[in-house]
């Protein structure tokens, strides 16, 4: 994934707000067409019009992929849904239709209610990536319950370069109080009721930094879990935006 590139198509419908955002991949991905959810439109490359048409008159339209030759709709990014399979060309976009009011940020994406941004390359320590994303008025992301964990983890396996092997810092810390965990948004420490730790996480020691405390929580793809890790060291990081009551 490389970055969010505009903003267009207001599409207002039955009393809701839509917004298409311009997601291009390097390296996508050829659709598997036969789908039992996906509509396929044999329309000319760049031709997505008639597929915006189409999903203005359905509901249930919510992604559409222009890709080499063609231009596909579907309901929803999901492994379900869709498959990608590895492809050098750049000439692949996929525009995203999500609720305007919930996840209105430059950068972020929409993904089954969690509205969060993927930093890969620009590492920092778990203090610093908490502080990134609170500049950018969100948090790092939290992951309270079963649903949000593992609806999380989906969107990684779509979204991020490194699906399989990519481990982010979260919003999980036991830092001030060993052993009594909590998530960024909450005050009090050890308040956490649901957190999905991998294997016998948390045991407060991170292998590469023996020696050390393991106080911040790192979603591993490869476990579909957390782990606790070193806070200091730096490593990729998940923000999410949570639209603030007004
Ligand atoms: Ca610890
Ligand atoms: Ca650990």
């Amino acid at each position: 994934m490389q970055h969010v590139e505009l903003n267009a198509a207001m599409d207002i419908a039955n009393g809701r707000e839509w917004l298409y955002y311009v997601v291009q991949w390097d390296h996508l991905l050829s659709l598997e067409p036969n789908s039992p959810q996906q509509f396929m439109f044999g329309t000319t490359k760049g031709d997505t019009n008639s597929c915006f048409e189409f999903c203005y008159f359905t509901e249930q339209c919510n992604m559409i992929i222009e890709s080499e030759c063609c231009c596909y709709a579907s309901d929803f990014p999901t492994t379900d849904t869709y498959y990608f399979t590895m492809s050098s060309s750049n000439q692949n976009k996929v525009w995203l239709k999500r609720p305007v009011h919930v996840c209105d940020v430059p950068g972020f994406i929409y993904y089954k209610e969690v509205c969060f941004k993927i930093f890969e390359e620009n590492t920092k320590t778990w203090g610093d990536a908490k502080q990134e994303c609170e500049l950018l008025g969100g948090r790092l992301i939290v992951l309270n319950s079963e649903y949000k964990h593992n609806t999380t983890v989906e969107a990684l396996q779509n979204f991020s370069p490194n699906p399989y092997t990519g481990q982010y810092f979260v919003g999980a810390t036991d830092i001030g109080s060993e052993a009594s965990w909590r998530w960024v948004d909450e005050q009090s420490i050890g308040s956490a009721t649901y957190m999905k730790f991998h294997g016998i996480n948390p045991n407060n020691y991170d292998m590469h930094y023996p020696g050390e405390d393991a106080n911040c929580g790192v979603l591993k793809m490869r476990h579909d879990g957390m782990v606790d890790d070193y806070c200091l060291q730096e490593k990729g990081f998940i923000c999410e935006y949570v639209k603030r009551q007004s």
